[in-house]
């Protein structure tokens, strides 16, 4: 370490900057406009951990390159500052949590000057500030006043140990995802935010922003939205009264007529409109009672024996063929969904079937697999198949054809048969079997296959029946000419192996799905007692296909008839979202108090916006309830209040705002953080809106987004922000993994403080070391002997800075002088920073090797480290005679002409297989080789998600990298 005082270096210069050097925002500016955003952070006890250092170290980056572009740069930072953690904390000391805040927040202040990050400290916000959430009061305020906050009763998710409801997302595997205590259920009067309202805009605006695809999905699959159809089956009761009818909401409209039964929630509001028509109403409510105790999750596990009760003395009628179904009540049906009511279709649906079996309810088949691949002239008929068992044998009967193939007794109907008379007449003729104890149809499917023994093409409507022996006497047999087989007895595993065999094309599709559904029946009657239970197991086909047993709609594709039978039965198409309305109360001491105020006379009243903010009380002493309700609910001088509209006396709500509130619209006030008769000031906003890029947590890409997106949308539909969408581009960070792997846990006791490793290795050590230890958005453990290699790095630019020369550039470091200035551009604005890295260490070691080194040369090279190494750069710029400072200077600019070395082409391989190839100049490193693969969406699309557990690269010629699913 010797010659390389970093501490010295880090503290002279921090001072100075802070005199001379303080990144102040110019609103307004004639310049080019870019807005950086990092998640601010919750100023917890334990202060900023490394993860934090990865991400912001990134954008600080960013930041400095682009002010040295001359733009007027925006990059602020500020303290997410309510929650749990603190509350309890400071409930456990008996101290106030606005002083513990205050001294958290001062501790990571501190730390991030330390590290070097340009934050913009003249736009600083604390959401725990009352001149902040002023606003965050005023927007729930708007929300109130449009109609998208309501109250509601809600069944909510109860922690008994925190004491506190949680949201569905604060709930994991059923347990708090705080404390791990598993939740209980409890109904309670909850503020809800309406942002099922703005479901189809948040879905659709995904398609106008720049987020990395993960962020993307993680929104998409939570809005989740539903295309199908809404159908109202009429109710009647015993006497035949028609009653109030069920709507139910369905993805598969064209499965209406097998529709066998109906089944609604539990909550179902008609199960008391109808209780004087429901006979075991007594034994209904007992099940409604159970079933609101268990959690969604484990209602609708998969897996999870199904449970429900028959609806005695109520029937439905099924809109399309006029049946008479039973209704029931089960707990997989879920009240919060679609119309919480469902028409159950066993023979197409998992939950269904497995209801149907258990209670033993038709199962009707009504979509027909098409099987086989379409070929030339087809001829079109219909047949049927026997799948024949003789239970003494514990053996199938088939056809042994002379070609080898084993096949299934069948053939086509005549005229005046019915397909089952047809077949048994076939299965008898071909086989010479008669003796029939049990026949049972099976199922249908439309399929393409060639008969080998006509040698033609066919398009057959082929049913299967499965057929039960008494007796394997046979009497003659007459084959046809063309028919030369020979009746033999095999296993049901062995006749499937052999119609794998044989399976030209799908040819025998139909008769594979046939034998599963055949041979499963064969062992759910108790016939077949040696076939594998888990392999042959009737099961129901929810694909697409051609409808069966559908009346005029027999014969369609399902994909039209699902338009065409909605609109038969009167229906309306419709598309349901997953989403859920926001749970927007928390029944705690630390958090904005929601301001309305309660009067009997008036209702629900609105604080009037002069009166803003509501403050939280200071009091000595604040314990949460056990009724549940707010600790604030205990302070009587707060909660009693006057009605603003009648002035009578009045109560305050005392539950406060979930954490989501503040951070959802902090980035609006960083525009603007000071100002007293507005969120912000509507021009600033212009200027600076959109984000122009935000980093943050992978974890927050799905909620913290979805909830700010509309709390944006909505601000902007009533004008108070000038844009549609909050964020033009969004891109996340791996976690930092403790050493080996592991996630680092207080627990473990293997958590990096990066304040230690300032001390002991410096700032800029650190900040390079993170960025150069990954690719940016994957986990990557912490490896010490990375940081001393960065850190030894380091000393060599320091011991090189002293051997300058006046001299010129000579020819060949030239091209890689360009190539750098570049390279390390382009990969900061696409965030990979491990190559900008790896690309200065080659730069640097072309430098050193030189006997006399090219001053100029050495210059430009430490204006590209000034970002990523700010102290240092500093450090070695003025000691070059270089103005104040380095991080005002210029960003260089590379010549064009002057960047082509000799270039390569490299093959990629991933697992084994060529997925594409790159060209880069020779003698690219492995690291930025695989980074310019990974561009490749080609390449990119077979290791996205996926760990890298190998790479093994031939210089200039092949990188080879085995992945596997992480
Ligand atoms: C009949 C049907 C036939 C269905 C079939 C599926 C297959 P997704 O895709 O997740 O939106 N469903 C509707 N509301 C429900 C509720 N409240 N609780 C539980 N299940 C509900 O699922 C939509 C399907 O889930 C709907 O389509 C309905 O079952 C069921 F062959 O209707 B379906
Ligand atoms: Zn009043």
């Amino acid at each position: 370490m010797e010659g390389y005082d970093h501490k010295t270096i880090e503290e002279k210069w921090r001072a100075e900057w802070e005199k001379n050097h303080n990144n102040i925002a110019k609103d307004l500016s004639d310049k080019k406009k870019t807005y950086l955003l990092v998640e601010f952070p919750y100023p917890s006890g334990e202060g900023l951990h490394v993860g934090h250092v990865r991400g912001y170290t990134a954008l600080d980056v960013v930041a400095r390159k682009h002010r040295r572009q001359n733009e007027s740069v925006l990059f602020p930072i500020g303290w997410d500052a309510f929650g749990l953690p603190t509350e309890n904390y400071a409930l456990k000391t008996g101290r106030d949590p606005r002083e513990v805040t205050k001294e958290n927040t001062d501790v990571f202040r501190g730390q991030m000057k330390r590290l070097g990050l340009s934050f913009n400290w003249n736009h600083e916000v604390n959401t725990t500030d009352p001149a902040y959430y002023k606003w965050t009061q005023w927007i729930f305020l708007q929300l109130h006043k449009h109609k998208l906050a309501y109250k509601a009763k809600t069944t909510i998710n109860w922690c008994p140990k925190d004491k506190i409801g949680l949201a569905n997302e604060e709930v994991v595997d059923g347990c708090c995802e705080r404390c791990g205590t598993l939740v209980e259920k409890r109904e309670r009067e909850q503020w809800m935010l309406a942002i099922t309202k703005y479901a189809k805009r948040l879905y659709d605006d995904l398609d106008t922003v720049n987020y990395i695809e993960r962020a993307k999905v993680g929104q998409r699959n939570w809005i989740g939205p539903s295309e199908g159809a809404v159908i109202t089956f009429e109710i009647r009761s015993a006497n035949r009264e028609v009653e109030a009818p069920i709507e139910v909401f369905t993805t598969r409209p064209d499965t209406l007529f097998g529709a066998t039964y109906l089944v609604i929630s539990p909550e179902h509001p008609l199960i008391t409109k109808l209780e004087s028509r429901i006979v075991n109403h007594a034994e209904v409510q007992k099940y409604v009672e159970e079933a609101k105790k268990k959690p969604e999750i484990e209602r609708t596990a998969e897996g999870k024996e199904k449970t429900g009760v028959l609806l005695e003395g109520i029937r439905a009628i099924n809109p399309g063929n006029k049946e008479e179904i039973p209704v029931f009540i089960a707990d997989y049906v879920l009240a919060s969904y679609g119309t919480g009511a469902i028409m159950a279709v066993p023979a197409h649906d998992e939950r269904d079937f497995e209801f149907a079996k258990k209670y033993e309810l038709s199962i009707k088949q009504v979509i027909a697999p098409e099987t086989g691949v379409r070929r030339e002239n087809e001829e079109e008929r219909n047949g049927g198949v026997g799948i024949v068992f003789d239970p003494a044998r514990q053996r199938y009967a088939v056809g042994r054809q002379k070609n080898g193939l084993a096949r299934l007794f069948s053939g086509g109907v005549d005229d005046g048969e019915s397909i089952q008379e047809g077949t048994l007449r076939e299965v008898a003729e071909e086989s010479g079997l008669f003796d029939f104890k049990h026949v049972e149809y099976i199922g249908k499917t439309y399929a393409h296959y060639h008969n080998s023994l006509r040698n033609v093409n066919r398009l057959a409507w082929a049913s299967a029946f499965l057929v039960i022996l008494d007796s394997s006497d046979v009497k003659e047999v007459r084959h046809e000419s063309h028919e030369d087989f020979e009746l033999e007895w095999i296993t049901g595993k062995d006749l499937w192996n052999n119609l794998v065999e044989h399976n030209i094309e799908g040819s025998t599709d139909h008769w594979l799905w046939f034998l599963r559904q055949g041979i499963g029946r064969a062992i759910d009657l108790g016939y077949d007692t040696e076939s594998d239970k888990a392999f042959f197991a009737q099961s129901p086909y929810t694909g697409e296909g051609i409808l069966t047993d559908s009346g005029e709609f027999s014969g369609m594709k399902s994909e039209e008839a699902k338009k065409k039978i909605t609109e038969f039965v009167g229906g309306e198409m419709k598309t349901t979202y997953k989403l859920r309305d926001w749970v927007f109360s928390r029944q705690r001491y630390w958090g904005e108090p929601i301001p309305l105020i309660n009067c009997e006379k008036c209702g629900w009243v609105a604080v009037p916006e002069k009166d803003l903010p509501v403050t939280l009380p200071i009091v000595e002493k604040y314990q949460p309830t056990d009724t549940g309700d707010s600790p604030l609910a205990n302070i009587s001088e707060w909660v009693n209040t006057t009605c603003p509209t009648c002035g009578g006396s009045a109560k305050r709500e005392t539950d406060v705002m979930p954490n989501w509130a503040g951070s959802s619209w902090y980035y609006l006030r960083y525009c603007d953080p000071t100002n007293k008769e507005t969120l912000a000031d509507f021009e600033k906003m212009k200027y600076w809106l959109p984000v122009d890029w935000y980093n943050g947590g992978m974890e927050h890409t799905t909620l913290h987004l979805l909830y700010s997106r509309f709390w944006h949308k909505f601000l902007y539909d009533i004008k108070v922000v000038p844009t549609p969408e909050p964020y033009a581009r969004r891109t996340s960070h791996g976690l930092i993994l403790a050493e080996g792997g592991e996630k680092m846990s207080k627990s473990k006791g293997n958590v990096v403080n990066p304040d230690d490793i300032i001390k002991q290795f410096g700032a800029d050590t650190l900040r390079v070391y993170e960025m150069f230890m990954g690719p940016f958005d994957q986990a990557i453990a912490w490896s010490t002997d990375g940081l001393v290699g960065v850190r030894r790095f380091l000393e060599r630019i320091l011991r090189m800075s002293e051997r300058l020369h006046d001299i010129p550039l000579p020819q060949e470091l030239e091209t890689l002088l360009n190539q750098s200035i570049k390279k390390v551009g382009d990969d900061i604005e696409s965030l990979r920073m491990n190559t900008a890295v790896s690309q200065l260490m080659i730069f640097a070691n072309a430098l050193q090797k030189e006997e006399k080194i090219p001053k100029e040369a050495f210059l430009t090279f430490i204006l590209l480290l000034a970002p990523l190494a700010p102290f240092l750069s500093e450090e070695i710029w003025q000691g070059l005679g270089g103005a104040m400072s380095v991080h005002k200077e210029a960003w260089p600019k590379h010549d064009p002409s002057k960047l082509v070395g000799e270039e390569v082409t490299i093959g990629v391989q991933i697992n084994g297989k060529i997925r594409g190839s790159i060209s880069c100049p020779a003698g690219t490193p492995e690291a930025t080789v695989l980074a310019l693969a990974r561009a490749e969406a080609n390449v990119e699309k077979w290791l996205n998600g996926k760990d890298i557990v190998k790479i093994i690269y031939i210089q200039d010629k092949i990188l080879n990298v085995v992945a596997r699913d992480a």
